[in-house]
């Protein structure tokens, strides 16, 4: 009799990360149910294609009822905690329904399986942005967190709450503290899809309407037909969301819960990041880019770059996708798709 296959519950399964899980747990062969909110249309987001082979229950991270009804319903074996307001700029307009959905939101999931189903094993979705204004570069599991924006302290509130039901309750609670990771399913909201999704509307002499909308639903290039960006030295560690999805599986495999980096262990700039995708489609960044004060943040974080040797050696994880390769990747992607 070969073994039952294992249930995995998503929240947050429509957005990029949720998307490429539930494809690797697919070919895994698990059951893979997802956690969708209840609009008036609902939208699969980039798990539409997943539609026949994903089962999706209608809730909120918002309320405990429903969480607690699909654990005792579906049972998962292993849960992933994906929901956020995951876009840092945001959380500045909006950051009690950040730190309700960021924060609150892990917490109730942490009840809920505690009160339901405390056999299950919990990944939480930790982030660099944890280290904040930190001077030390580059990051490990040890330390120090700083925290300087609404995003990074709700995502503070649920990695410590990971860590105290793990402590006192005994749960399987383990976080992966997962540094910048992007794809060409990551939204606009974000710099390098921003970047990527510019470039291929210059190069292809994209007008009008045919320019697609980007971060805060403004067309990706301006009436000039250049890019607006915020910070050009911010510096990040920039890995591909189908690796990291990965590092997710194999911590919830581990035979303790615990605290695990994932990053690639270089860190670019955003000046880097247009120099190498500009240049993916022959053209000069310089020319093409303008700064725009709406898109600097009140607060920077330092330099972030983690150290994934923790991971490696534990569970033998390593990212595979270089920078340079990511950032073609997305690049290539958005030409093709605007073609
Ligand atoms: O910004 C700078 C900006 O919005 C990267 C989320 O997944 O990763 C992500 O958070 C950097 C920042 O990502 C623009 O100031 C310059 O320094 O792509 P981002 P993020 O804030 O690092 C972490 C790990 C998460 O957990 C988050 O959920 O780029 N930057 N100019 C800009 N950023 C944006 N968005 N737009 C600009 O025009």
């Amino acid at each position: 009799m070969g073994r039952k296959a294992k249930t995995a519950f998503i929240t947050g399964i429509t957005g990029q990360d949720g998307s490429y899980l539930a494809e690797l747990l697919l070919k895994k062969g698990y059951r893979v149910c997802g956690l969708l909110r209840r609009n008036s249309n609902p939208s699969y987001g980039s798990a539409a294609h997943l539609r026949s082979e994903v089962e999706f229950f209608l809730g909120d991270l918002a309320d405990p009822a429903c969480l607690s009804m699909y654990l005792a319903e579906v049972k998962p074996d292993e849960i992933y905690n994906l929901a956020a307001q995951s876009q840092v700029h945001e959380s500045w307009s909006q950051p009690l329904a950040t730190a309700d959905q960021t924060g609150l939101g892990a917490l109730r999931i942490f009840e809920a399986v505690r009160n339901v189903l405390p056999q299950a094993r919990v990944y939480q979705a930790s982030t660099s942005e944890l280290y904040g204004d930190t001077t030390v570069v580059p990051q490990d599991e040890e330390t120090p967190f700083h925290p300087v924006n609404p995003y990074a302290a709700a995502k503070a509130l649920a990695h410590f709450d990971a860590q105290i039901y793990r402590k006192s309750f005994g749960l399987f609670i383990s976080t992966g503290i997962l540094f910048n990771h992007e794809s060409p399913r990551r939204s606009p909201d974000f710099v390098t899809r921003k970047v990527s999704l510019a470039v291929a509307a210059i190069k292809l002499g994209l007008k009008g309407a045919r320019i697609p909308l980007g971060q805060g639903g403004i067309p990706v290039i301006n009436k000039d037909r250049k890019l607006e960006l915020g910070n050009l030295d911010a510096k990040r560690d920039w890995g591909f969301a189908g690796d990291y999805v990965e590092a997710m599986w194999m911590i919830l495999q581990h035979d303790k819960p615990d605290d695990f980096v994932v990053a690639t262990g270089e860190t670019h700039s955003v000046r880097d990041l247009c120099e190498s995708a500009f240049s993916v489609a022959g053209l000069k960044w310089k020319d093409r880019v303008v700064i725009n004060k709406k898109w600097i943040r009140p607060t920077e974080t330092g330099p972030l770059v983690g150290n994934y040797t923790k991971i490696r050696k534990a569970l033998g994880w390593k990212p595979k996708v270089k920078f340079e390769d990511l950032v073609n990747m997305m690049v290539q992607a958005d030409l093709a798709k605007l073609r």
